[in-house]
């Protein structure tokens, strides 16, 4: 049965013949999920497995003076108990960082799995211990005793970069770890001509990537080979990366990543406890496994984010900007992750946002602090970069006294003028950014809001409206213009698929992307069925096994569809070309006169002379006497695509809150969305994942923060401290699309899976600021909680608001826009 609500008709925008591309059909991965029938890694148990615990340090920052396993070692079930003094010959390399920039020095202290000396945030990991249940390890673990030597910590980037500051690596004598800069146009006469200036400090707090499946892995070894399962987005790069930590050829290590319950980025990477299974697995000879606890995945599993960013844009009082820069302090913790200095610096392409600023210099200062490493979380460096933009051109539209929906539209650039090349070298693809926000506001009546938002205020109801119009950059990447950025030496990120049709007609397709909750499954037989000739049911895409298929590199950064996908099309129109000769051999055609429409193989002119795939595929696998000899048996094709360019999404939010001034409590009470992410391969996809990525920013806006205090310790350890907002906190999203194609790949698409992450906090914050306009609050710190509200209402200078518009009290706390910083609160770092 297909799953397919609506039959197949006729050809698609795309190009494909059997019309599956541009439908919502069901994701075929789901009734496996919903009828518990998904096969995780907790689920996962070998013969003789042992379980793995770790012991980790309290301590922020600390000597190891000593750690004493005895009692652990003889504790019921313990096998074995292993610190990083016992395992120090089993690495070849530490966890490695791998941006390399030409020109940047970047301070990167050894990173091993297991820590000897010393401790540099809570939760390094000091020690292992292997028994034969998980209760038992968990039990064996809290009986290593470790003697730690506690030593001054420091949280707060900023704090860390002043003089005397305590030193995260003394070796480095700084907490610096690197300074990088992007600059084009010349800011500086940009700013000595304007004649408006804004200037404002923001801050993108830690945030965690929270999925529901934690992280683990199970390590099995056999002979000198061994197979690592694990709840990863990167298999190819994990095993590449374990192979030079062990020291092992790649050939001998198989990295499987089964059923992956979300990962948001918290997955793309290579964690020491990823390493430590493989190394235990191999030295006991039985398949070990981990599962991190809910509080693990909290300190240890890496963060996003913590980036104080202080912009600057530049205009004339026209309204035409000209000039923007941004420098942000990037607070990267203790240790380099894979790309932990990276992630500030991806905000650069997008750091002029929609706008045609003349002049751009971003500019990014990283600071080790003693804190867990901060990585790619969803979006990674564009929410923070987009947040910054336009909450900054509303200030400026408030500066200037000019409607900031008007001020986006007199400096957007215009349909006409793509490709489009920013000031530093970046070429927009594609765009229509008045076409977004017009259909924004067909669909949201903003003069209707207006008149509603001052009745209400009468009624004591505080309603406001804010608006995000946003371009990001995705499809990662062409290699050839991430070397230039220092990625490129380390690694290179196109994409990979084989399309194998088989004798009876149905097909497997394999691909290097690694998909976690983003249905990649469904849309990618759709983009195979469509040039095959073959219904997606019939259709099976493996991925995640590097024993399967060729290389790829995983799936993150929104690249699976606008890089993998396009491997899938080029590698399928490869099996469509041979399949027409086979068939043009078999109807005695040319092969040029033969077409794939309406699902068959056709002598065009003749529809009466045609083939299916089944009946072309079972030729092509047992060859009858009239298929000339010079036609290879079989049917499967590979195919490597390394994109020519970034492409780049774009779209118009506008989000309605109500804030109780009574305390300060923000609640979304509507959502309007409009994302142009090309045409749509499968629309109720793309919807999902608007949906969840608008859900994720509400809750960076609203709810979720981690948090350390002073001394280091981890405020935030589990979900009663960290906030995740649920279904019941959101209101359902009003969401919408215009297609522009891509001219990047043949699909025209782009990526999606970020772009409601990326869009929707400044839309939240522009709303909050405007539904508290009167009371003089010109700025509040994220996230948006109650206190925080609370007290920048409490300690506004201007018109207070109150119930019923009455003024406040002036209690003479200071002054306007002073946001909570105390640090039980999360303020500031
Ligand atoms: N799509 C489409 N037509 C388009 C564009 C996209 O049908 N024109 C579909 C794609 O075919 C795919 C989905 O939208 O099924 C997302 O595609 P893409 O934008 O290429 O993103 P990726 O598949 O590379 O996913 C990565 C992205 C990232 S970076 C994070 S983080 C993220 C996300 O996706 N994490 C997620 N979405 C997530 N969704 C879930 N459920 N869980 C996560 O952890």
């Amino acid at each position: 049965m297909s799953v397919i609500d609506t039959p197949p008709s006729g050809n698609t925008p795309n190009g494909g013949t059997g019309g599956f591309v541009g439908q919502s059909l069901k994701r075929k991965e789901d009734p496996r999920m919903i009828t518990g029938r998904g096969n995780y890694i907790d689920d996962m148990v070998l013969p003789g497995m042992l379980h793995m615990a770790v012991v980790r340090s309290p301590e922020a920052h600390a000597d190891i003076v000593s750690i004493d396993t005895e009692e652990a070692k003889a504790a019921p079930g313990v096998v074995a108990v292993f610190t990083g003094e016992d395992l120090a010959g089993e690495w070849a390399g530490g966890i490695p960082m791998v941006w390399d920039p030409p020109g940047v020095e970047i301070k990167a202290p050894e990173h091993l799995p297991l820590k000897r000396g010393a401790v540099k945030h809570v939760g390094d990991p000091i020690a292992v211990v292997l028994a034969e249940s998980k209760g038992q390890a968990m039990d064996g673990a809290d009986l290593v005793i470790a003697e730690l030597d506690a030593k001054p910590a420091v949280v707060d980037p900023e704090k860390a970069l002043e003089e005397g500051s305590p030193l995260v690596w003394e070796e480095f004598g700084t907490n610096q770890t690197h300074f990088w800069q992007a600059e084009g146009g010349d800011f500086a006469a940009a700013k000595a001509e304007a004649e408006v200036t804004v200037t404002q400090r923001v801050v993108n707090h830690r945030i965690a990537g929270a999925p529901i499946e934690p992280r683990g892995s199970v390590a099995e070894a056999r002979g000198d080979s061994v197979t690592l399962y694990s709840a990863t987005q990167v298999p190819h790069i994990a095993r590449f990366v374990l192979s030079g930590m062990l020291g092992m050829p790649e050939d001998k290590i198989r990295v499987v990543a089964p059923d992956v319950g979300g990962g948001f980025g918290a997955k793309l990477q290579v964690y020491a406890e990823e390493a430590l299974v493989i190394v235990l697995a191999k030295r006991l000879n039985r398949p070990v496994k981990y599962v991190e606890t809910r509080s693990e995945h909290m300190s240890n599993s890496h963060h996003g984010r913590d980036q104080i960013a202080t912009v600057t844009l530049t205009a004339k009082k026209d309204g035409t900007v000209t000039g923007c820069q941004a420098n942000v302090i990037a607070d990267t913790g203790a240790y380099h992750q894979l790309l932990t200095p990276f992630i500030a610096t991806l905000g650069f392409p997008v750091a002029g946002g929609c706008y045609k600023f003349q002049a751009i210099d971003f500019n990014v200062t990283g600071v080790f602090t003693n804190k867990m490493p901060i990585d790619a979380i969803r979006g990674a460096g564009r929410p923070e970069a987009t947040y910054w933009i336009e909450m900054t051109m509303d200030k400026l539209a408030r500066e200037l006294d000019m409607d900031p929906l008007e001020l986006r539209r007199k400096n957007f650039i215009g349909k006409d003028e793509f490709p489009y090349e920013t000031p530093l070298g970046i070429v927009y693809d594609s765009g229509d950014y008045h076409g977004a926000l017009d259909k924004l506001l067909e669909n949201f009546d903003l003069d209707a809001f207006r008149k509603e938002q001052a009745e209400l205020k009468g009624e004591g109801i505080h309603r406001g409206v804010g608006f995000s119009t946003w371009v990001e950059v995705c499809g990662l990447a062409p290699s050839r213009a991430v070397g230039p950025q220092g990625v490129g030496l380390q690694a290179a990120f196109w994409e990979s698929a084989m399309v194998r049709v088989h004798p009876s007609g149905s097909a497997t397709v394999y691909s290097g992307s690694s998909p976690h909750g983003q249905g990649l499954d469904t849309s990618f037989a759709q983009i195979a069925g469509d040039r095959l000739g073959i219904d997606p049911e019939l259709i099976h895409v493996i991925h995640g096994d590097t024993d399967s298929g060729p290389f790829g590199w995983g799936t993150y950064g929104s690249r699976s569809l606008s890089v993998g996908g396009e491997a899938i099309a080029k590698a399928s129109e490869k099996v469509q070309d041979k399949a027409k000769k086979v068939c043009a051999a078999l109807l005695e055609a040319a092969p040029e006169d033969i077409e794939l429409a309406d699902g068959v193989f056709r002598v065009k002119g003749s529809p009466d002379k045609s083939m299916t795939m089944a009946e072309i595929s079972g030729a092509a696998h047992i060859p009858p006497q009239e298929l000339p000899a010079d036609i290879e048996p079989g049917l499967e094709e590979t195919s490597f695509y390394d994109p020519e360019n970034f492409v780049f999404p774009f779209g118009a939010h506008a989000c309605i809150v109500d804030v109780d001034i009574e305390t300060g409590k923000v609640k979304v009470v509507d959502y309007y969305a409009v994302d142009d992410c090309g045409p749509a391969i499968n629309p109720m996809i793309i919807e999902g994942q608007i949906h969840g990525g608008i859900a994720h920013a509400i809750g960076q806006a609203l709810y979720e923060q981690v948090v350390y205090d002073e001394e280091g310790q981890l405020v935030t350890g589990t979900f009663v401290d960290y906030a995740l907002p649920t279904a019941a906190e959101l209101p359902s999203f009003k969401t919408d699309r215009t297609e522009t194609p891509s001219p990047v790949n043949s699909l025209g698409v782009k990526g999606v899976g970020e772009a409601g992450t990326i869009a929707a906090t400044p839309a939240v914050g522009a709303a909050v600021l405007d539904a508290i306009k009167d009371s003089g609050v010109e700025w509040i710190d994220m996230p948006f909680t109650p206190l925080r509200v609370w007290e920048a209402l409490h300690t506004a200078e201007g018109p207070a608001v109150t119930e019923q518009g009455k003024q406040m009290p002036d209690h003479g706390h200071g002054s306007a826009g002073a946001g909570p910083t105390s640090p039980a609160e999360g303020g500031g770092a």
